[in-house]
């Protein structure tokens, strides 16, 4: 393997770009029909696949649906109108789940949806509850249309009904409903609410290897996809400090490139960036030229304590972290609408854009340092 990387770098860039694509977060979302599941999936990630997409069958009356991106699986228990009826699908569902659990295609998420109105949990949906969370699937209890309004919160008895729900003592991840409601209500005033919170609960419990999939696949909040992309800069850093030395100017910095395409990818995905895989190689290329050139290896490297014309293991990681902040700055701000770095792409000024907003990254460092 090591033997290869010499001899085709950008065969090498080119896997380490496909290795960054995040393995899909698999959902099922199920309730009710009038629930409110569309209209919440809607919400947390900007469509519904299950209404919208093409489902790849999985049995008779389960199909999955995934997005565009890849980063969200949407199991549908499509017509599937009662507790009791969906409760026999489980149960011949689950012969089917534990052979795509065991080739790796586990679900990782269930949202079991009760309409906040409701105000009743019969034995059915406790059993299926129960059923669902013998498959060894992390369970939310959803309280769906919960009506809220800021400063005064919900209702005396739908705090009855969550206090009620919990006493039960479910198996259910948090051990209590999660209430939410997913839009404002602009008759009744109520507002939307509780999204974030539910996002945040179903990201805890998710493997570490798909939580970032899921922080990419919802769009209700920005704090969600920060703290992802800061792991996968954590991670990327880790991983170029154990590369090692390379010597400047750089004759062999293909593999702390591809540690930088990775995360590149990962943190633009993150944000529902989709950069092409030669705009993104094409980047790091620039990238590491400009660091291997004296005017930036000063300007950038000089920063780094300890920095002389040998990239340390330190300064491989040092430099990995300052990129990949001054990346999720720019991510963040085209997301925000601020500057659009497919602009910068097509007229060529990423890469420098990039090196001075590390290069700042770095020097707040230095001076905190001192
Ligand atoms: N006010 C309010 N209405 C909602 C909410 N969620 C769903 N609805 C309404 O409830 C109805 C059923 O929702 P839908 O998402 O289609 O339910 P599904 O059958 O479970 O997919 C629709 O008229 C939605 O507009 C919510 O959080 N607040
Ligand atoms: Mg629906």
């Amino acid at each position: 393997m090591t033997e290869q990387l010499g001899r085709d770098p950008q065969g090498r860039l080119d896997e380490a770009w496909d290795e960054a694509q995040l393995p899909r977060y698999n959902l099922a979302v199920i309730g009710a029909t009038g629930a409110g599941k569309s209209t919440l999936i809607n919400a947390v990630f900007g469509e519904d696949l299950a209404a919208t997409g093409v489902g790849a069958p999985v049995t008779q009356q389960v199909s999955l649906y995934t997005n565009d991106e890849g980063t969200l699986g949407l199991y549908d228990f499509k017509g599937v109108e009662s507790f009791d009826q969906l409760r026999d699908v489980v149960r011949s569902f689950k012969k089917t789940y534990a052979e795509r659990a065991k080739a790796g295609e586990p679900i990782h998420g269930i949202w079991f949806c009760i309409k906040a109105a409701d105000r009743r949990f019969d034995q059915t949906q406790r059993r299926l509850v129960e059923d669902l969370a013998a498959l060894d699937v992390p369970v939310f209890l959803v309280i769906t249309q919960t009506p809220w309004k800021a400063g005064i919160g919900f209702p005396p008895d739908v705090q009855h009904f969550v206090d009620y729900l919990t006493s039960l003592r479910l198996p259910i991840e948090t051990g209590r409903p999660v209430p939410i409601a997913a839009v404002d209500d602009p008759f009744s005033g109520t507002q939307a609410f509780g999204l974030e919170h539910l996002v945040e609960v179903s990201l805890e419990a998710a493997p570490k290897g798909v939580s970032a999939a899921l922080a990419a696949a919802q769009s209700v909040s920005i704090a969600v996809k920060h703290g992802a992309a800061r792991k996968v800069i954590a991670l990327a850093s880790t991983t170029a400090t154990g590369i090692g030395a390379i010597p400047i100017p750089v004759a062999d910095a293909v593999p702390l490139m591809a540690v930088q395409v990775g995360m590149l990818r990962r943190i633009a995905s993150i944000y529902g960036i989709s950069l092409t895989k030669q705009a993104t190689v094409a980047l790091v290329a620039q990238l590491t030229s400009a660091l291997a050139g004296k005017t930036l290896a000063t300007s950038l490297l000089k920063l780094v304590p300890g920095a002389g014309w040998v990239i340390t293991g330190a300064v491989a990681g040092g430099v990995t972290t300052a990129l990949g902040y001054a990346w999720l700055r720019l991510c963040e701000n085209h997301l925000a609408g601020d500057l659009d770095i497919f602009d910068y792409l097509q007229s060529n000024r990423l890469a420098a854009l990039l090196l001075e907003l590390a290069a700042q990254n770095l020097q707040g460092r230095v001076h905190r340092r001192r």
